[in-house]
């Protein structure tokens, strides 16, 4: 925690310096609002966003292209802190909205179809196979804990059901050395990873063995080795924390980033904006991964943001950004592949905005039909459910059999039920423990303390 400290103070000095470096002078060349950006081009920092209008005697809100309007006058510019500034004199107001969605990157369409006829060659057969199983396996894992909380045998469980792409395909494209700050809705990383079926069990039973001693509820997974943060249920806090933690790789030179995960609703916090601002100037290599499931508990998006989504949000901090299709898993794994080498070669922040929806209830605690239609959920769970949608692909390459499925499943099956029983056979943690691990330096019982003199008050780092 110190060093993560003092890691955080010396980003912070960076960022006076950077502020105080020379602005780099305006490409105009560059079309302003392309958002095709070449991934081999060099990074242009100054940017201008091209609001011009067609009439030129009235006042507009049309955000669009052109730096060669007559009324830019482009022999004025204001030299300004952070970069020169073209002076225009009409006046014209930025709207709130672009004409058009910024799009979404797909290579399947629902029906397991490539949308072009460029090749995938990305993933081939051994790693479309292993994504494949991981995705049924946390489908399978995610049905029989969710039933294990309605028979009371855990107090609380949460599905990841409808996002196994985002959750496997992006785990696929990352390696063990990027560190993961997620969110709630993410095992299938540490599925991806290793940890095993027996060590969710452990965590969601909180038996002796969960590395969390017992004291958090289920699904809050962790894993040191396998460089996977605690989960903290509290929105948004993991954002920051990824931000720093890549500073911290780049300081010492990793070909690694850190990838944090969240959802739409978390992009309402101020830890979210803040994270993004902060990755911008510091210049770090962190993927920012939005699930865009289209739900916050009961909160539809409509009500989350007024934005195109969240992928817009990028850009305004100085952000890199890519709109992904969530339920099309070579989609994500390419998205994230190229996200990755972007982030470490240039360091640089990237965001994802991967669109997908959560089929499953909140939580164990929720009732979601009370607050959307259930055709919605039908028609994502069936339609759009993204692992049969990459089987029917794995299907036309002749790379899955009935006969391979039905095997999966039930060894899955089995393997899941019998962690549960082992989990809940297993004893539950020492209440000796319930402090352990959660201070460097423990303080003395109160009648050590002494009469409160400075000298003798213990000090709490935490
Ligand atoms: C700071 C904070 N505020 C509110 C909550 C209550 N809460 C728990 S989950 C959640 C919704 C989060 O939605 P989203 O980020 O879209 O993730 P999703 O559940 O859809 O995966 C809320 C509001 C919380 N845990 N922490
Ligand atoms: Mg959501």
């Amino acid at each position: 925690m110190a060093s993560l400290l003092s890691r955080f103070r010396a980003a912070h000095h960076l960022i006076r310096r950077l502020s105080e470096r020379r602005a780099v002078p305006l490409n105009l060349n560059q079309n302003p609002t392309s958002n095709l950006l070449p991934l081999s081009s060099s990074p242009v920092p100054a940017t201008f966003n091209g609001v011009w209008n067609q009439n030129s005697h009235s006042m507009s809100t049309e955000t669009q292209g052109g730096l060669q309007h007559p009324d830019i006058c482009t022999d004025q510019v204001l030299d300004f802190p952070g970069g020169p500034v073209l002076l225009t004199s009409e006046m014209s107001f930025i709207s709130e909205s672009a004409r058009q969605r910024t799009s979404c990157y797909r290579v399947l369409d629902d029906d397991g179809l490539p949308v072009t006829d460029k090749s995938f060659q990305e993933v081939g057969k051994e790693l479309a196979l292993n994504m494949y199983s991981n995705m049924v396996t946390l489908q399978i894992m995610d049905t029989i804990f969710y039933e294990a909380q309605r028979q009371g045998r855990i107090s609380f469980y949460l599905t990841s059901i409808g996002e196994e792409a985002i959750n496997i395909a992006s785990a696929a494209a990352l390696t063990i050395h990027d560190v993961i700050f997620p969110q709630y809705r993410e095992p299938g990383i540490l599925l991806w990873r290793g940890f095993t079926l027996q060590e969710f069990a452990n965590q969601c039973f909180g038996n002796k063995d969960d590395y969390g001693k017992g004291r958090q509820m289920p699904i809050h997974y962790g894993s040191r080795s396998l460089n996977y943060f605690t989960v903290s249920s509290t929105i948004a806090t993991q954002i920051p924390n990824a931000v720093g933690a890549a500073y911290s790789l780049k300081m010492d030179n990793k070909q690694a980033c850190t990838v944090t995960y969240f959802g739409d609703g978390a992009t309402s916090e101020g830890d979210f904006h803040g994270a993004l601002n902060f990755a911008a100037v510091t210049e770090v290599p962190v993927l920012f991964i939005c699930r865009n499931n289209g739900w916050a508990i009961s909160t539809p998006t409509s009500e989350q943001f007024r934005s195109d989504g969240v992928v817009v949000k990028g850009p305004a901090y100085g952000i890199r950004s890519i709109r992904v299709d969530g339920n099309d898993a070579l989609a994500v794994y390419h998205a994230v592949s190229v996200a990755r080498e972007m982030a470490i070669k240039e360091s640089r922040p990237i965001l994802i905005e991967a669109l997908t929806y959560r089929v499953s209830h909140h939580s164990t605690s929720d009732d979601s039909t009370k607050y959307r239609p259930v055709e919605e959920i039908e028609h994502w769970r069936t339609v759009r459910d993204p692992t049969s949608r990459f089987r029917k692909w794995l299907d036309r390459n002749g790379w899955w059999t009935d006969k391979e499925e039905s095997e999966l499943r039930s060894e899955v099956r089995k393997k899941v039920l019998h962690a549960i029983q082992a989990a809940e056979r297993q004893e539950k943690p020492s209440v000796a423990d319930l402090f352990t691990d959660t201070m460097p330096a423990f303080p003395p019982p109160a009648n050590d303390i002494g009469d409160g003199d400075a000298a003798s008050t213990p000090q709490i780092l935490c």
